[in-house]
């Protein structure tokens, strides 16, 4: 088995417990299961002269950003740009001079710091959308093996994503890796989408995408959990305020992606319309603490908790306070009792690339006495968990007759959509994300063979009108060539 070199913004202390963040909990789970190296940021930020020393604890490197780099490439490209424009939010996104020229710099620094530790043997296996440039930046200094990116969110309609100014370097930095992953199948239609429309790429008669001179295989491998996690007894949680108090639980990073104020209204409107559940339900929401130097963060808390408040207000009683809201991270031991304990849980992001709260809540269930599992249709998750309660959580008065649904719900249903739903979470758990991704990315790496496995429907609709357009097919066929050198590219 090769080594793997994972690569991600945030890295974990594999000695420790997990923490909130999807990713690293992902990763950590790779780390230590098979031969592999980490790299990533430390988490700290100091003067520009202590940044250049890489420290290895294990088989974790880290290295720390210098101030203007956290800004302008952390909080900035990354946090600002990146990730509202991924998540389909133009309208907060801020396109400040300076942040990509950061964003870039950091990955090539980056690159120049891992390099020393790249065996020609390894595979690379680059995450999420803060260092989409780190393949180009490797293979400018030479590096010649395997390099695999996988993207968390969500790839964004085409038209949104052309709206990022620097979206063509962004597009030739994706170039510069062997196979891109992606949480789904519609997630991979846009991307290709994309790259068709926005950077004419052409799609080739195996699936493939010939970009910038290099070919390219794009494919979903939807993200899991290590189920036994989940499984595992733990001591009973008592968090209800009462004995026949029914609890719906909320577990996400108190981001505006998450769709927190519209799942505090469902509640609500749930109360209002309902009367008779009222001192009968609530609604324990926990949202740790994320990202909150950026603006947009401080005023989502804003909005939630004016929120909360007012639903707090007006339904309570002295006895009986609907909505439970904890703004700190809950340790992950306990994660499993809150999970069971619960009658429902309440998955309903505006967008999401999958969304594990999901799968861990399906797989801490009792199989004997389920609760509900209510899910956005634009969580990743919605793709392959379809016997949730799907939802559409910008329309708060249908999300309200739902949750009312899922509390009436009889055992013997919510047994049947739990077994489904558990099948799917124990496929496609965490260990087959990681072979899954890792075989593919042996396979399509300098062979000629693509994955077959996965042609979502944008590929078969790109293959079919190449079909009928015969006289491209010779050109099409031609061999991929890599560029003779990396130092060609602008940047
Ligand atoms: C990104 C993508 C994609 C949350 N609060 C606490 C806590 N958590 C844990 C959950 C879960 C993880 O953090 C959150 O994962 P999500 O998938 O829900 O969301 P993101 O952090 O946004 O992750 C997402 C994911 O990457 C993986 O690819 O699914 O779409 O956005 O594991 O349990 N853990 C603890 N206390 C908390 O308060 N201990």
């Amino acid at each position: 088995m090769s080594r793997v070199i994972l690569v991600s913004n945030r890295v974990m202390d594999l000695r420790r417990a997990a923490q909130a963040g999807g990713v690293a909990v992902a990763l950590a789970h790779v780390a230590r299961t098979r031969p592999s190296l980490w790299f990533g940021w430390s988490g700290e930020v100091k003067p520009a002269e202590e940044t250049g020393v890489v420290a290895q604890a294990g088989r974790v490197l880290t290295v720390p950003l210098s101030p203007e780099e956290h800004e302008g490439y952390y909080l900035g490209y990354a946090n600002s740009v990146l990730w509202p424009v991924f998540h389909n939010r133009l309208d907060v996104a801020q396109f400040e001079a300076g942040y990509f020229e950061q964003y870039i710099g950091v990955n090539r620094r980056l690159a120049a710091l891992l390099k020393p530790f790249v065996r020609p043997d390894d595979e690379i296996w680059v995450h999420d959308y803060h260092l989409i440039p780190l393949a180009v930046e490797l293979r400018r200094l030479g590096v010649l093996n395997r390099i695999g990116f996988y993207l968390h969110i969500p790839f964004p309609p085409w038209q949104t994503f052309i709206a990022l100014p620097e979206h063509a370097h962004l597009a030739r930095c994706l170039a510069a890796y062997d196979l891109v992953g992606l949480q789904t199948k519609a997630d991979v239609s846009n991307l290709l989408d994309y790259l068709v429309n926005g950077v004419l790429g052409n799609v080739t008669p195996d699936g493939r995408i010939r970009l910038f001179d290099r070919l390219l295989t794009v494919a979903s491998f939807p993200i899991g959990i290590d189920v036994s996690d989940f499984t595992r007894p733990t001591r009973e949680f008592a968090l209800v305020q009462g004995r026949d108090v029914s609890r719906i639980i909320g577990v996400d990073r108190l981001d505006y992606t998450k769709g927190l104020p519209q799942k505090f209204k469902a509640f609500g409107q749930l109360l209002e319309s309902n009367p008779q559940y009222r001192r009968r339900v609530v609604l324990t929401q926990i949202a740790p603490p994320t990202r909150e130097n950026v603006g947009a963060y401080a005023d989502i808390r804003h909005q939630l908790e004016t929120l909360g408040g007012s639903i707090n207000g007006r339904f309570g009683e002295l006895d009986w306070v609907p909505i439970h809201y904890i703004h700190r991270t809950a340790p992950r031991r306990r994660l499993t009792a809150i999970y069971r304990s619960s009658r429902m849980a309440l998955v309903t992001p505006l967008r999401d690339g999958m969304n594990l709260v999901a799968k861990e809540y399906v797989a801490a269930q009792d199989p004997e006495d389920p609760g509900v599992l209510i899910l956005s249709r634009f969580a990743g998750a919605a793709e392959e968990l379809e016997e949730a309660l799907i939802v559409n959580p910008y329309d708060i008065y249908a999300t309200a007759d739902v949750i009312r649904t899922a509390l009436e719900m009889s055992l013997e249903e919510r047994r049947e959509r739990h077994r489904a739903l558990l099948g799917v979470v124990e496929t496609h758990d965490i260990k087959a994300w990681c072979q899954s991704f890792l075989a593919a990315l042996t396979r399509v790496a300098g062979a000629d063979d693509a994955i077959t496995s996965s042609h979502p429907e944008a590929i078969t609709r790109a293959l079919e009108k190449l079909r009928q357009s015969m006289g491209a097919a010779q050109q099409l066929q031609e061999p991929a060539r890599r560029p003779t050198s990396w130092s060609t590219y602008p940047w």
